[in-house]
């Protein structure tokens, strides 16, 4: 959190709520005095005051913070608790316990996060090395994984990005992103508090809303950006901005032009992932290229490789795996040695699958995925692995294939290849609501009498995807 005693009263603006850092700071005080040395606990991370001062009022104490989606379902919310081993479950004071999504826990016990009480204990900064979050992110099978963020690579990632992006308390920062990824809560919570600049949630991210801010930096995901380029009085309320940033999924050519048109401004791309938080950025003070993500951050370092793991020479013409290395990355997944060394190269650098080209210059340019079986929707990471195993519990599915196909306003759209007896689509998408997330379920599914298999009964997605 920034040092310096700022009093402006609405430096953050959530909801109806506005607070000055100093009230802040003593309502958070009054949950980590209510935390008691808990080393993780788990947050119900509705887009509310109450969320920001949960989440601040653990890092304060020295307690890692699992987000846990308002809108998860039982299976992905249990998994989530018990997998985290959290202590207890932060919830805004009045939610009903038995009457909301926070009460179906293993037996965990509720803290409620209550703007009422404030404390003026003081709390010593915890070292860098300390687990600040455990975020879950989704790979291409099974349930999501715990991906563990220092203390240290959240303030290196939040210093490098203010650097880049001239980011300084003269700033009013706007979106209206969920508070459960790196997006919305490390960049557009932790980011704003690190640099000391104002911040207006807007609860969610509709063009007007966005139009009414009056912000000065604004980020949101590509599929927010395109609703903006379609809404022109929206757009053209951007004109007074100062930088406006989109990550978490690429950015179409088009909307990059059609928001330059209406906006004035060549948007800033970012990339980054859960894992390694943003290594890759546009600057303010440097081109803005479409189709481009921009340069490495302080510290990171990046390369491509083949399917063998040889590198690729930066040359902007030969495509490859994206590594990463740094300051930013991940202390790996909780609970899964397995898959943190299945992530890493033999030189033990972050392989992203993401496939990438690097300039002579060092711009990068991201191609695509290496694997179809992880999904961007609307910026949401989806794995199709935990798609597929809700709709096998079904008991009238005998098999299905879930990839992602292309869709111009969510990226990509979550479409389920099924086959099945005496059952609809309706039916289906209605069965994997009550376990996952809304942004999980699928969009559309094919009943289909047979999936393509190759000689092997592998199933072949990319034979899907083509259609
Ligand atoms: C949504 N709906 C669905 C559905 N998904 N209904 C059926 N099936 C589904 N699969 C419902 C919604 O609940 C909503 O209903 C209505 O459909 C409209 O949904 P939508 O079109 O998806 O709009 P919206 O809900 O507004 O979502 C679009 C969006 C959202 C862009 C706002 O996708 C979003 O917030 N994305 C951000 C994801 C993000 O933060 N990613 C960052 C990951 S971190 P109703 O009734 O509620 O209106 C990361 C690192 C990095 O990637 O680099 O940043
Ligand atoms: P998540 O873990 O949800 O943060 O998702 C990370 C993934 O989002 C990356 O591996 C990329 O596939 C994708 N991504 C993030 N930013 C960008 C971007 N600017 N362009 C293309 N893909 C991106």
């Amino acid at each position: 959190m920034s040092s310096s005693m700022d009093d402006r009263p609405d430096l953050i603006r959530i909801g109806d709520r506005s607070a000055s850092l100093p009230r802040l700071r003593e309502w958070a005080a009054a949950v980590a005095d209510d935390l008691h040395g808990m080393d993780r606990v788990a947050i119900e991370t509705t887009p509310t005051m109450e969320t920001v001062v949960g989440v601040v009022g653990a890092l304060l104490a020295g307690t890692a913070v699992v987000p846990v989606p308002p809108d998860a379902g039982p299976r992905e919310r249990e998994h989530i608790l018990r997998d985290s081993a959290a202590r207890a479950l932060l919830v805004p004071a009045g939610a009903v316990p038995g009457g909301g999504p926070a009460a179906d826990g293993p037996g965990l016990p509720v803290v409620p996060v209550d703007l009422r009480r404030t404390s003026a204990t003081g709390y010593p900064e915890p070292g860098p090395e300390r687990t600040a979050l455990i975020l879950y992110t989704s790979g291409t099978t099974g349930a999501p994984k715990g991906a563990l963020l220092s203390r240290g690579a959240i303030a290196t990632c939040l210093d490098g990005l203010a650097e880049a992006w001239q980011w300084t308390p003269d700033d009013l920062l706007v979106h209206g992103l969920p508070l459960f990824h790196v997006h919305g809560l490390v960049l557009g919570v932790l980011g704003a508090l690190r640099v000391g600049s104002r911040l207006h949630h807007v609860g969610r991210p509709q063009p007007e809303r966005y139009a009414a801010a009056g912000g000065t930096l604004y980020f949101g995901v590509p599929t927010i950006w395109s609703r903006i380029g379609a809404t022109p009085a929206a757009a053209r309320a951007l004109r007074s901005a100062r930088l406006l940033v989109s990550g978490s999924a690429a950015l179409p050519t088009a909307v990059f032009d059609g928001l330059a048109a209406l906006t004035g401004h060549r948007m800033v791309e970012r990339y980054g992932m859960t894992e390694t938080l943003i290594t890759v950025s546009a600057r303010a003070d440097g081109p803005r290229r479409p189709g481009a993500v921009g340069l490495a951050l302080p510290g990171v370092r990046t390369r491509i490789v083949d399917e063998q793991g040889r590198d690729l020479p930066a040359d902007g013409a030969a495509m490859g795996e994206l590594l990463v290395t740094g300051p930013t990355l991940f202390d790996g997944y909780l609970n899964r040695p397995d898959a943190d060394a299945a992530s890493r190269s033999a030189d033990g650098w972050f392989r992203t699958g993401d496939v990438a080209t690097i300039g002579p210059d060092g711009w990068h340019r991201i191609v695509g995925r290496a694997s179809t079986d992880l999904i961007k929707s609307g910026g949401y990471r989806i794995g199709a692995g935990e798609v597929e195993e809700a709709l096998l519990a079904h008991p009238a599915v005998r098999e299905a294939a879930v990839v992602g196909l292309p869709h111009p306003d969510l990226g990509q759209q979550v479409t389920a290849f099924v086959v099945a007896d005496g059952v609809t689509g309706t039916e289906l998408v209605d069965f994997v609501a009550r376990q996952l997330s809304v942004h999980k379920r699928p969009r559309a599914v094919r009943l289909v009498d047979a999936l393509p298999r190759n000689a092997l009964g592998k199933v072949q997605k990319k034979r899907l995807v083509e259609g």
